[in-house]
């Protein structure tokens, strides 16, 4: 285990979600998890109850202690819940010289709760986008992201388009429910590449989480995105299938 790689994530503690979801799938794929929180959040499988802010000198500190010593071979952004977090993050990746980076654009957890203050996507998009090698919106978040309405599979491929103009090097779109299955897109500004399995019953908390996590530790392996998405979207299915009920609420992915 020689690679590594950094979540910079809301901490949830069911273990659903999150960076505690990010850190397990690093573990599984074999690479070294770091992790700063961005946000502590109180929350059950069945919602989340409650958000607390890291103060944002200390955030920048964790992530000054920690890349002085260890530069990640790839990291990936989750929740960011405020803009100073976004600009602090923006900063580090220029300071420390930082690649391959996953950006997972969390607006609202499973339960429908807000998870971002406003402003906050556009910010991302204007200072984090253009760093990134991958975003990894699902349909809701990619809609929201450009304003854009999705119904068919046409406007998925222009919303993704659209995405690319922000300035990732890579898009994709997580989540479209076109014929009943799921299909995942890619999109590299030339080509879409797409991904489709049979949907399962019933609801899963964590699946962007662990699907965008699974594609930061593939890049920091040094899969190219496509393999990456590939690889990433087989992990998330097989953790689906044999997800858990481990609280009362929805079901976890088994990573
Ligand atoms: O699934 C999005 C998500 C990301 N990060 C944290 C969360 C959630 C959803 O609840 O709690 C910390």
């Amino acid at each position: 285990m020689d690679k590594t790689a950094l979540t910079i994530a809301g901490s949830d503690p069911s273990g659903g979600a999150g960076l505690q979801a990010d850190l397990k799938t690093f573990r599984s794929l074999g690479v070294y998890g770091l992790s700063v929180p961005s946000v502590l959040t109180s929350q059950n499988t069945e919602g989340v109850y409650g958000i607390h802010e890291i103060p944002i000198d200390f955030f920048s500190k964790q992530i000054d202690i920690l890349l002085q010593d260890i530069k990640p071979d790839a990291m990936k952004t989750g929740m960011l819940y405020s803009s100073d977090c976004i600009q602090v993050i923006a900063d580090k990746i220029r300071e420390y010289d930082l690649d391959n980076l996953v950006i997972d654009p969390v607006t609202v957890s499973s339960t429908g709760v807000m998870l971002i203050e406003e402003g906050v996507l556009d910010d991302l998009k204007q200072y984090l986008f253009p760093l990134a090698k991958v975003i990894t919106p699902n349909t809701y978040e990619a809609s929201v992201l450009t304003g854009m309405d999705i119904k068919d599979e046409k406007d998925i491929r222009e919303v993704a388009v659209k995405l690319k103009e922000y300035g990732p090097e890579i898009v994709v779109i997580t989540g479209g429910h076109l014929h009943g299955n799921a299909e995942d897109l890619l999109y590299d500004g030339s080509e879409f590449m797409t991904l489709e399995n049979d949907r399962l019953e019933g609801e899963y908390h964590g699946t962007g989480c662990v699907f965008s996590s699974a594609m930061t530790a593939c890049l920091a392996k040094g899969h190219v995105p496509q393999e990456a998405f590939a690889r990433a979207k087989e992990a998330v299915w097989n953790a689906m299938k044999t997800g858990l009920s481990v609280g009362s609420g929805m079901k976890v992915l088994n990573i």
